[in-house]
Order: C-alpha cells, then structure tokens, then sequence
C-alpha cells in the first residue's frame, strides 16, 4: 500500500503554473463577454495569481504570454512577483496575431518574416533572461490551409532552422518547449501537428528542447497518457498545458470533460518519476475563462489537477506489478480503478489544514473580500488575446 506520509509530501510539493491571460477577458472569435474587475495590466494579473497561491499553496508560478504581458521593466515585474510570493515561469512567445504572419511566422515561404519571428522569439529569451524564467514555450500556428499551398518539407526545413538559432541563444539553465497542436488555425497540414514531429525536432536540437503536451491539443480519442509515459521514458517531457476539451481547442478548465483522463495522465507522470522536482516537469494551465469567475476557475483548476495526482500517488504500484506480471488482467485494472473512485478530497483538506490553508480554497476566496475589491477598483479590464 502506498505510504500515506509520501503522498502527502508529493502533493504538498507539487507546483502548478497558472497562465496570466487566464485571469484577463476571453472568449471565442463569436463574442468576449467582459466580466468586472478582470486586470488591466501584467501587474493586476500577477495580484489575481497571487490570490490563487494564497488559498491554494501550490501555484506560486505564472506564465506569461509575449506580447499580452509586454511591459517597460520586466526585472520590475519579476521583483512585483517575489514581493507576493510569485515567480514568473514560462514565457509563451506569440508569432500569430500579426498580419505579416497570414502564411506562417518561422515556416513561411519569405526569409523577411521567418527573421521577424525569430528576432521576437530571441527577445522572449533576453525577456527569460530578465525575469529569471526558464522556460521558453513556443507554439506555432504555421500551416497551410490548401493542398498545393507550400511545400511540406521546405516548411519543416525552415522550422528546424528557425529553432536551432533559439536554441543556441539560449543559457544553461534555460530550456525551449515545443508544443504540437493537430490543427487550427490552419486546416490541411500544420507544421508541427503532433508529439513526433515537436519530439523528433527537440531529439535534433539537444537536451535542452523538450516536448510540450497541451492536453486539448489531439484528436479525439488520442491516448495522451501513452505519450506521457514515452517522453517520460525518453526524458522529453518538458511539462504541460493542462486543460480540458469536448470538441477542438475548448481550453476548459482541466479535469472538467474528463477527470480520468487526467488522472490517467498522472498516473504515467507519478509512476515514472515525473512529480519528481529534479524531473522538471512542469505543471502549467493553459485556460481561458470565458463565462465562470476567472479566479475561483483557476482555484478549481489547481484542485482538479491535485485530485487526479492524489488519486495517481494511491495506487498500489506493487499490486499492479504484481498482477501485470502474473497476467491477471481484471486484477490489474482494479488497482487503478480502486484508486481513481478514492475520494481523495478529505486527505487534500487535511493537507490543507496541516499547512495552516483553509480545507476548501473555493469558499475561502469567496470570503476573502477580493472579488469585491477588484470589481470596485478596476474599470476597464483588459483581454487575455484570445477571441477579439
Ligand atoms: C495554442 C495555445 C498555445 C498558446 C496558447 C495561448 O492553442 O495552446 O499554448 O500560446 O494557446
Ligand atoms: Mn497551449
Ligand atoms: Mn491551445
């Protein structure tokens, strides 16, 4: 039977990235409906974030997006962070939302453009290098829409030379995660669709790419625990982008469409190493609010993930190698199962308690006053990027 006292230690260690632009306005290219008191600058974000540390203890990092969270000073902004018990964590470069960008940012057919998307990508480094981050997150919206269009291998040959400038730019302790998405915004090939095609790139650059698994970013019906467990095998699982889908792309809260989904996730990540800090896997929400209160959603978010980690961290790993070995197929599944229909809510509480939290961080932030305080205080929020 797992050890009660290193579950807790595991959970109470574990560190979850919340997105900056999940705490600002967003929607769907339909309509952003504004909701009061949203921040209106990269600073009221990091407020809004370290509200979400404060009930939860476990979210003391925030990723930000390139140019959403573009600032003067961004030691200042890295220093407003320590002073509320923040890091800043990943920085998400943006090489889609600019009219020069219709074919592509680092794939497209004009070297012109492929050198303006990689200058903004070296300027997100010399931003790491600023805020003390250490992670570069690229993902590309480069693809084609038509058969015909562009020349699939020119394409890949373009990228590959585009990330390995990155990558030489960037310093020891600083890493480039590639994220894959199957489609959208383009809609017959994207350049970088899947996790062999980030994997086989970061494999060329060197131990310092590794590959991102946005969890809304797979056909359905794709087994994502099944390449979890092979980038854990392989040492390339460089974190998440955790949220949660039906259709497409739905960024919904994580652990909402399908809690065993992520819990079987977890299960590969907890069973081969990966919640292991020296790991460096990291934990990061990509989300967006579009009609919930966006800070109890990242709270709940936060919950979400630490349920289906719980859950993962009480599965009885001897018992499930012993009847894989002997073949006992009913056997091995009820092992995973007995853990995932563990009610692990009171143990978190408990958790919670034992480092002076409130049990339920939801009801506590609902009485904390700050909803209220920001809706008085700020006019004018601003939007996340997303869905103009
Ligand atoms: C693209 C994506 C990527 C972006 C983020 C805002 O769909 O998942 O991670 O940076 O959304
Ligand atoms: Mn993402
Ligand atoms: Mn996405």
């Amino acid at each position: 039977m797992p050890d009660i006292a290193a579950v807790k230690a595991a959970l109470s260690g574990q560190r979850i990235e919340t997105p900056s632009w999940g705490y600002g306005n967003s929607g769907t290219r339909f309509k952003v409906f504004a909701q009061s008191g949203v921040p209106r600058t990269p600073f009221e974000k990091l407020d809004d974030a370290a509200q979400v540390h404060a009930f939860t203890g476990v979210a003391p990092k925030v990723s930000l997006h390139i140019p959403w969270d573009r600032v003067e000073d961004y030691a200042a902004l890295a220093a407003y962070a320590k002073d509320r018990g923040l890091e800043l964590g990943a920085i998400n470069s943006n090489t889609f939302q600019d009219d020069s960008y219709k074919l592509g940012s680092v794939c497209h057919p004009d070297a012109k453009v492929r050198r303006k998307a990689v200058d903004h990508l070296l300027e997100c480094v010399d931003i790491m290098d600023a805020t003390g981050s250490s992670d570069l997150k690229l993902w590309f919206a480069d693809g084609t829409n038509y058969p015909g269009q562009d020349d699939i291998v020119d394409r890949q040959d373009r990228l590959a030379e585009a990330l390995a400038e990155v990558y030489a730019r960037l310093g020891d302790d600083q890493r480039l995660l590639l994220e894959y998405k199957f489609f959208e915004p383009a809609f017959y090939t994207t350049d970088v669709p899947d996790w062999g095609t980030s994997y086989a790139h970061c494999l060329k650059l060197g131990s310092k790419a590794q590959v991102v698994v946005d969890t809304g970013h797979h056909a359905p019906g794709t087994n994502i625990e099944f390449i979890v467990a092979f980038l854990l095998r392989e040492g390339k699982l460089g974190g998440f982008d955790f949220n949660s889908r039906f259709y497409a792309d739905d960024d919904l809260m994580v652990g909402s469409a399908d809690p065993f989904q992520l819990f079987r996730i977890m299960h590969e990540v907890a069973k081969n190493g990966g919640l292991a800090p020296e790991t460096n896997v990291a934990f990061m929400l990509d989300q967006c609010h579009n009609i919930e209160a966006k800070i109890p959603a990242v709270i709940r978010s936060v919950m979400n993930v630490q349920e289906a980690t719980a859950k993962a961290l009480l599965v009885d790993v001897d018992a499930l190698a012993e009847a894989q070995q002997s073949g006992d197929v009913l056997a091995a599944n009820a092992v995973l199962m007995d853990a995932y229909n563990t009610d692990v809510r009171p143990l978190l509480r408990e958790i919670r308690e034992e480092t002076g939290l409130a049990p339920d961080p939801v009801a506590a932030y609902a009485g904390s006053g700050w909803q209220e305080r920001i809706t008085a205080e700020r006019v004018g929020g601003e939007q996340a990027g997303w869905g103009a």
